[in-house]
């Protein structure tokens, strides 16, 4: 496994990368161009800058995430082919820069989604959480307002102002889209992007709703073992597989998620790998990264990775905020560094005890 963070290039994200080249392990980043609208042609002289940029910090590119997906292509609108098209040249400007690994979401609307980004806990530490109760209690259009007031001024992934700003337009264009017609985009757009996946050794890692059941009514398709297995099976070309986010998957209790690496095996081409802490149910919060802080068992989790072989790159997710640092909401560096170090420790027990 190689152990890297997410950074989110010069300019936007307050860690640097000299920090995340003295985490002990640490093998590279995983990035994107955070400038860059979903549906947006990447140019390659933006590909190949920010390939120096952390190259020339000693670190490599594991991997993008995100590739964002326009909505057109989510909904299967008249206009998809164009962004497939543009979709199909950015991969291929990544493949020639010897980029292989590309995160992506088929969420309607919204990625992730949060009811509150800095909960207080017990610690002083504050955390991401999430309450089915509040979000009960918001107008979708509302969201990205709770969001943001909260986001300390920083621009969140997946929550870009200017899609946000037609929040309206947008559940429009959703509006009879439902779980099988979703399904069937997605299933088209893995097609089409097959073949430049294929030439180029491109991984693409589906990434799971979050939380994993459906918000504000949109249908959601990423939430569990049989979701993630029909997904799969529906293009099955080694390319075309998933993201295992533990947070994500986690959020709802039944989901087994060593159940569910060891069912998915081999398809599995990057790790998220977070805890989180049930407080009841639709109600979560984002714990320290060790096992006895939240409500999965973390060393079962790398121990399922091990056993599929998963060789891929892995990031300690979300962490909490601590000792006073100021960064973009759940990617502080101290905290991912303290997760980053116990994943590590796991995996040299877990290989020494073998
Ligand atoms: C939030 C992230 C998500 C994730 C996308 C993948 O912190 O986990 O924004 O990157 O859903 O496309």
């Amino acid at each position: 496994m190689k152990m890297t963070m997410r950074w989110f290039g010069p300019g936007y994200d307050p860690v640097t990368l000299d920090k995340i080249r003295q985490v002990p392990g640490i093998f590279g980043v995983i990035t994107t161009l955070y400038g860059a609208s979903p549906g947006d042609e990447w140019k390659k002289s933006d590909i190949l800058q920010i390939k120096k940029t952390v190259e020339d910090a000693g670190l490599v590119i594991a991997g993008i995430e995100s590739v964002n997906i326009h909505d057109s292509i989510k909904t299967g609108d008249k206009t998809r082919d164009k962004y497939i098209e543009n979709y199909i040249a950015t991969l291929k400007t990544l493949g020639e820069a010897g980029i292989d690994l590309v995160c992506y979401n088929f969420m309607p609307v919204f990625d992730w989604t949060r009811t509150d980004l800095a909960k207080k806990r017990a610690d002083g530490a504050t955390v991401l959480s999430y309450d089915q109760k509040l979000i009960d209690k918001i107008q979708p259009e509302n969201m990205f307002d709770v969001i943001n007031s909260k986001a300390d001024g920083y621009v969140l992934p997946g929550w870009e102002p200017e899609r946000m700003a037609k929040v309206k337009e947008l559940f429009e264009m959703y509006r009879d889209i439902d779980e099988e017609k979703l399904f069937s985009n997605l299933e088209y757009f893995l097609k089409a992007i097959m073949p430049v996946c294929s030439k180029y050794g491109i991984k693409m890692a589906i990434h799971p709703d979050d939380p994993a059941w459906p918000v504000f009514g949109l249908p959601r398709i990423v939430r569990c073992k049989e979701n993630l297995l029909r997904i799969i099976n529906a293009v099955n070309n080694p390319c075309n597989g998933v993201t295992l986010c533990t947070g994500s998957l986690g959020s709802n209790p039944q989901n087994d998620i060593p159940g569910i690496i060891r069912s998915l095996k081999d398809r599995i081409h990057f790790a998220h790998v977070r805890n989180v802490k049930h407080n009841g149910p639709g109600d979560f919060e984002e714990s320290a990264h060790l096992s006895s802080d939240g409500s999965l068992d973390m060393y079962s989790i790398m121990k399922a990775l091990y056993d599929t072989g998963f060789e891929g790159p892995l990031r300690p997710d979300h962490g909490r905020t601590i000792w006073g640092e100021t960064s973009m909401p759940g990617y502080g560096l101290y905290d991912r560094a303290l997760g980053l170090c116990y994943l590590s420790g796991l995996l040299e027990a877990i290989k020494k005890s073998e």
